[in-house]
């Protein structure tokens, strides 16, 4: 009788367990995924600055025109998020097609250039209006209030280490990014600081954050 009674409760026992297990491994599933666009010129720092969010370290020379995708989990409002993140080369319009399915994917668009090349802060024109045509094709867009129909947008001034071949002032950078709505501007170098990549990354995904629970 007591062996019944015990292997009875043994049962409940696992049951418990699995239970606990399974909101476990269903709170790790539910972790939030947020997908980032990085666009820019050659050579401005794009793949410094997503090694550097997602290493932390600074990697003086990453192979140019190389094209990858990249993720990890960061910490964000004492929320773990996975972030990942498309670090794009060559973006001129024979990519077009391609910059699309890019586009359409992302959650959120890092436009970068270097405050060193007043021509990759110009160039950034062209991705800017991309973006506004192909994100509004994209499904899951949020078109809540706020700068450019809701698409979030940071742009970034790399390199503000090299101030003695500075090109493009702070405040043009400023400019640029209101007359272009973008949602978000930094001015950072990429080789000197972590947190100021982790700024930028926390910021877009705050932002998203909001709005995703605005329109929920
Ligand atoms: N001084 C300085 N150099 C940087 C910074 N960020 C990137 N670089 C350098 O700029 C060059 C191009 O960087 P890379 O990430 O390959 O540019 P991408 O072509 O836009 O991906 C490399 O030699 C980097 O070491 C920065 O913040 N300061
Ligand atoms: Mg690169």
């Amino acid at each position: 009788m007591s062996i019944r009674r015990k292997s009875f409760l043994g049962k409940n026992d696992d049951l418990t367990r699995s239970n606990s297990i399974m909101k476990r491994v269903s709170n790790r599933s539910e972790k939030k995924s947020f997908k980032v666009v990085v666009v820019g010129a050659a050579g401005v720092g794009k793949s410094a600055l997503t090694v550097r969010a997602k290493t932390r370290k600074f990697i003086h020379d990453y192979a140019p025109n190389m094209e990858s995708r990249v993720s990890f989990v960061s910490n964000i409002d004492e929320e773990s998020v996975n972030v990942e993140v498309w670090d794009t080369a060559a973006l001129q319009t024979a990519e077009s097609e391609k910059l699309e399915e890019k586009i359409k994917w992302a959650d959120a668009y890092i436009l970068v250039y270097s405050i060193t090349d007043a021509a990759s802060l110009s160039a950034l024109v062209a991705s800017k209006c991309l973006i506004n045509l192909y994100a509004k094709k994209r499904k899951k867009s949020v078109t809540s209030s706020g700068g450019s129909n809701g698409f979030l947008v940071a742009l970034v001034g790399n390199k503000n280490d090299m101030k003695h071949e500075r090109m493009v002032t702070e405040e043009t950078g400023r400019v640029f990014a209101e007359v272009h709505e973008c949602t978000h501007f930094f001015e950072l170098s990429t080789r000197e600081s972590y947190d100021s990549v982790k700024t930028v990354f926390e910021s877009l995904y705050k932002a998203y954050n909001l709005r995703s629970q605005n329109t929920q």
